[in-house]
């Protein structure tokens, strides 16, 4: 199947320019094709996935793709998508962020064999150069205000007011893809829905440049649609915020929790969105989904994919532990490093490695409201020590109780856990 069509099929094409030209551009070139990422935090969320897995996507049907980081867009700021003006960032933290994103784009786009490698580039490297002269006598011109005002980046936000500085962002993005195309020839550009216009723009940039060159001049743009969910709220969102790709961020369990709690009516679409699975193996999902949803197949295999995808293979046999252990109640077989992920956001009470009796650690630690209600607990078989109900009033919790001579959890009742963290 060409690339096109299971673009289609998996409901990944928003916007195309000339989509029978595309086809045929696609059909008969080995095409490169680039998608930008401005350098606006240390990290990528999984609302950029699409985009780079989209670049992955034509690098396996023999594409080229260039993932450019916006060192030099990074520092003056796109309005596409957003209502208020943003604050600079000084060039030491775009830097850093740049780096930071870098390594991640190569994390994912890595090379299997018989692949193109991706290549990443730095708008930096051309924009940091540029004079402001050559800027506005060899780009500016080419833009007429009345063509960027109509824009809907910048008519969004004519009444709450925008600078000359994110005003300009257009122009320094189609600089870019018109780089790109005279330098590695880039002939196409793709991005989320917010970046139609700045594709666009880019293309007319190229057009324009080059009018009196009398070349046959084939650029194309596409955007991926913006993720919708069935309950109305935004993707990628959770109570504790974004879901980072940074493990240090979102750790890969989050990660893998993150998916596994995907709505059934949003699970296929999402494996369509963001999985390289056949359409066999999706339509099958599809039928589980349907006839035994309370297997939750399709969650979980949407879970391995993407956990492989961005963290590893190892990072994905420790969240499944993890949720394993966590599901059961079986708590033994967890490592520290275990622990510190899946307890990342359970009540954590630090003390001295000393014996202390099961009573008191109750009531220090806030697990029971007072001496009385511990003994009680305990009694009543609510209490829980490492997965092990301890009913044992005089007990002493001790250097045997603590996993890796560490950590000891403790579980009140069906659910409330907590961590005994013996520093
Ligand atoms: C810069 C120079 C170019 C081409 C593109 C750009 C970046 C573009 C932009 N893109 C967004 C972005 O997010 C921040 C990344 C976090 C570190 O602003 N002007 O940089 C997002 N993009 C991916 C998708 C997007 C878009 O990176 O296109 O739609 C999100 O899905 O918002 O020459």
């Amino acid at each position: 199947m060409d690339i096109l069509q299971d673009l289609e099929n998996r409901g990944l094409i928003q916007q195309v320019t000339d989509k029978d030209g595309l086809k045929e551009h696609l059909a008969n070139n080995e095409v490169t094709l680039y998608c930008g990422f401005d350098p606006t935090a240390d990290s990528l969320h999984i609302g950029h996935l699409v985009p780079l897995i989209m670049l992955k996507r034509f690098q396996k049907a023999g594409h080229k793709p260039i993932a450019l980081v916006g060192g030099g867009t990074g520092m003056i700021g796109d309005p596409s998508g957003r209502s208020t003006e943003r604050s600079l960032n000084t060039r030491e933290v775009v830097i850093g962020y740049s780096e930071a994103v870098k390594q991640q784009i190569y994390r994912i786009l890595e090379v299997e064999k018989d692949q193109n490698s991706v290549v990443v580039r730095n708008n930096h490297d051309w924009l940091g150069q540029m004079t402001v002269i050559d800027f506005l006598r060899d780009a500016g011109k080419h833009f007429s205000i009345n063509y960027m005002l109509a824009k809907e980046s910048v008519s969004a936000r004519i009444e709450n007011g925008i600078s000359f500085t994110e005003f300009s962002y257009m122009i320094l993005q189609s600089l870019d893809f018109m780089k790109l195309y005279e330098q590695e020839n880039c002939t196409m550009q793709i991005g989320g829905s917010d970046q139609w216009g700045n594709i666009t723009a880019g293309m007319e940039l190229i057009r324009r440049s080059r009018e009196d060159l009398d070349e046959d001049i084939k650029v194309f743009g596409l955007t991926v649609p913006l993720i919708t969910k069935a309950d109305g709220t935004k993707f990628g969102k959770t109570a504790g915020g974004a879901i980072w790709l940074d493990p240090e961020k979102t750790t890969p369990y989050e990660f893998y929790q993150f998916w596994i709690n995907t709505d059934d009516r949003d699970v296929i679409k999402f494996i369509k969105y963001f999985t390289f699975l056949s359409e066999q193996e999706i339509a099958n999902l599809e039928g589980e989904v349907a006839s035994r949803p309370e297997n939750r197949m399709a969650q979980k295999r949407l879970a391995e994919e993407m956990t492989k995808l961005v963290h590893s293979e190892e990072a994905l046999a420790q969240a499944q532990k993890i949720s394993q252990a966590l599901f059961s109640g079986e708590l033994k077989q967890l490592s520290a490093s275990d622990i510190e992920q899946g307890f990342k956001d359970v009540p954590t009470y630090e003390t001295g490695k000393e014996e202390i009796g099961l009573v008191d650690l109750l009531v220090n630690a806030n697990i029971s409201p007072s001496k009385r209600q511990a003994r009680e607990d305990i009694k009543n078989g609510a209490v829980y020590i490492n997965g092990e109900r301890e009913q044992e009033i005089n007990y002493t919790v001790g250097a045997d109780d603590r996993i890796e001579d560490k950590f000891t959890i403790i579980r009140r009742g069906k659910k409330k856990y907590f961590l005994i963290d013996f520093q």
